[in-house]
């Protein structure tokens, strides 16, 4: 019995499409999503990735079977029939891909605008800074000073009314430097090489840099952006995976531009606040002032008690230096 080849087409077509939608979800290509906007993305990229296998599967498919079905026979020397042109075919083969292009483009745009990129906010629309409006070299001048640099940074505009279920929870000032990043939380003014933020909290990072252009990213959030002196930048996102990750410079710096990447801790909101405290008393100059912000009714000595035996300090030491 000869099966006919619409069924042939049919069963192949259908093996094909089971194949690149199963490798479209299990490419393994990527690191662990570890934040809501990783999830968007990662239906784009799994999208993309399904019709790519697909288009390659049927085009190298095609390939081989043509090969070896027209392959020249011995003492075979007749050259092939001339054809010129198949109007139907080459507007199938046009209208396809224009599609597939403008049902990715349509899908994009609609992640991107998802994951805030379209906000008005955002980094297109950030205001220059006085400074450098009226004096072009003082983003550079700027990096010579030691000072902190709270002048670079612009005001921290409030979130859009209508865009109000995504106003953050937590902001944090970001520097970018030849080759460090340096953050600073506002609400404590706790300043760290280390980015620490508490799972599930929507964070905003008000970003500027010191030098030269940088870019944030985290291969596990799944977002980039640029930091460019003289203005800020902003980018926001929704950690939902405990653990450490890193944040890479992704823009081409310096010589030490491969080295410019620190740690990223997502933790627990209890984890997160003991931190910020160990922040506290290790930024204030006296132990004094790091017990006076902590508005606790605990005496300095009971409230220091767990601290002291971390650091291995005796309470009797420390209740000497307090008095
Ligand atoms: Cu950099």
């Amino acid at each position: 019995m000869k099966i006919p080849s619409s069924i042939w087409t049919l069963l192949i077509g259908i093996v094909l499409t089971l194949a690149s939608l199963w490798y479209g979800q299990n490419h393994g290509l990527l690191p662990i999503a570890a934040s809501d906007e990783a999830g968007l993305i990662d239906g784009l990229f799994n999208a993309m990735m399904t019709i790519s296998t697909g288009i390659f599967l049927v085009v190298e498919g095609v390939l081989i079977y043509c090969a070896f079905k027209y392959r020249r026979r011995a003492g075979d020397n007749e050259d092939g029939p001339p054809i010129e042109g198949n109007v139907p075919l080459e507007i199938l083969w046009t209208a396809i891909p224009a599609v597939i292009v403008l049902g990715i483009s349509i899908y994009s745009f609609e992640v991107y605008n998802d994951i805030g990129g379209f906000d008005p906010h955002a980094a297109h629309q950030a205001p220059m800074m006085q400074e450098s409006m009226s004096m072009p070299g003082s983003a550079f001048a700027a990096t010579l000073s030691n000072d902190t640099p709270s002048g670079m940074v612009a005001p921290t505009i409030g979130a859009s009314p209508d865009k109000a279920e995504k106003s953050p929870d937590l902001e944090i000032d970001v520097s970018a430097l030849q080759y460090a990043w340096i953050f600073t939380y506002p609400d404590t003014e706790v300043t760290t090489g280390e980015l620490h933020i508490p799972v599930g909290h929507t964070v905003k990072m008000n970003m500027t840099a010191n030098d030269v252009i940088h870019a944030f990213w985290i291969p596990e959030f799944r977002l980039k952006q640029d930091v460019i002196p003289g203005r800020q930048t902003e980018i926001s996102f929704t950690p939902r995976k405990m653990g450490e990750y890193t944040l890479i410079c992704a823009e081409l710096c310096g010589p030490y531009h491969g080295a410019m990447r620190t740690q990223v801790v997502v933790e627990s909101q209890e984890a997160f606040d003991n931190w910020m405290q160990e922040q506290l008393i290790a930024s204030h100059e006296t132990l004094n002032q790091a017990v006076a912000v902590n508005s606790s009714n605990l005496s300095p000595d009971e409230f220091l008690a767990p601290y002291t035996q971390q650091m291995g300090i005796h309470s009797e030491m420390l209740h000497q230096i307090h008095n």
